[in-house]
């Protein structure tokens, strides 16, 4: 059973989510944990507007240790970046940015549940709910559309470095103009971004076409033993393969930057879904899983822990790797089935 957020914000929402942010000299802005190019490019964004209407916005994210990905360090706002140990014990006002549970805050999912006022900038279809307001709008393209939103209701005028997070937000959640999400509507927001003078190319080239070669060689391992079950997912088949602590640390690789190792696995057209499952240091396992559009892969993630959309989603499992393959499979087994 997958669960819907059915609210939409409203146009009272914003002007009360705007007021409240406005209020205060501090907000904290929060990424999810292990932020992607639209949870950090969407907190960053509005860091920067924010900022430049004479505030001191924090911007940070969960994780322990606090290691922005490499990926995203070339975008502008890192100096408003704070590890979570340092900042103030007491932030009236806090954003969250791209995060669907509390859970997904890390380390400040007690303070986020502590707080007076939180307010949650979402897109996804697992959105809990959590937060005492909501700027969630379940199938928009990307956070980073609605924090676009919120920096034009807060009358700041959008500059480059404000662009960049947003673009880098953007072509991060619609896979470069590529996916289903891709509307007219980012297109038309792209060519407002690119007016500002954003150099579209190296952001594309940070965020997709820059890694280190042990990165050459750890994607080459994982596809080398990636398999093909064509009778899974109810005969739409499943391919798969993983990516251990072992082999990141032959290349002194951090799980950040694995994420795409997804994108190459998932072109197997014998399979319908994709999954790659990489081993954290605490020996937990986080599980990547893409559709082509037979299966609605959140469902399958939801009921197993996690959240994201229908066609990209993901967990995280305690258990090894076989153990953990056979839960998918039975999930994407009840996914398919057909109700008779
Ligand atoms: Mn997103």
């Amino acid at each position: 059973m997958s669960i819907t957020w059915q609210q939409r914000a409203t146009q009272a929402d914003w002007a009360q989510a705007l007021e409240l942010i406005g209020s205060v000299d501090q907000p904290l802005l929060l990424a999810h944990v292990s932020p992607d190019g639209d949870a950090l490019g969407s907190a960053m964004a509005v860091g920067l507007a924010l900022k430049s209407l004479g505030k001191n916005p924090i911007v940070s994210f969960g994780d322990d240790p606090f290691v922005v990905p490499r990926i995203l360090q070339f975008l502008p706002g890192q100096e408003l970046l704070v590890a979570p140990a340092d900042v103030p014990q007491h932030t009236p006002v806090v954003v969250t940015f791209d995060a669907s549970t509390v859970q997904r805050l890390g380390i400040f999912q007690e303070r986020a549940e502590q707080a007076d006022v939180l307010v949650a900038v979402d897109h996804h279809a697992s959105y809990s709910g959590f937060g005492t307001h909501h700027l969630v709008e379940v199938g928009n393209p990307a956070t980073a559309l609605l924090a676009l939103q919120l920096i034009d209701q807060l009358g700041v005028r959008l500059d480059q470095a404000m662009a960049t997070c947003i673009y880098a937000g953007l072509i991060t959640d619609t896979g470069s103009f590529r996916y289903a999400a891709t509307t007219p509507y980012v297109h038309e927001v792209a060519a407002r971004l690119m007016a500002t003078g954003i150099e579209h190319d190296q952001i594309a080239r940070q965020l997709y076409d820059t890694a280190p070669f042990g990165y050459v060689q750890v994607l080459g391992a994982a596809l080398n033993r990636a398999v093909l079950e064509a009778d899974s997912a109810g005969g739409l088949g499943l391919v798969w393969t993983t990516v251990s602590v072992a082999d990141r640390s032959a290349a002194n690789l951090g799980i950040d930057s694995v994420e795409a190792v997804i994108d190459a696995v998932r072109v197997a057209q014998e399979a319908d879904v994709a999954v790659v499952l990489k081993e954290h240091e605490d020996r937990t396992w986080r599980v990547s899983m893409r559709s082509r559009g037979g299966v609605d892969v959140a469902q399958v993630c939801i009921a197993l822990g996690g959240g994201g959309h229908r066609l990209a989603a993901g967990y995280t499992s305690a258990l090894d790797p076989q153990q953990t393959m056979q839960h998918i499979r039975a999930g994407l087994a009840a996914a398919t089935a057909i109700p008779s």
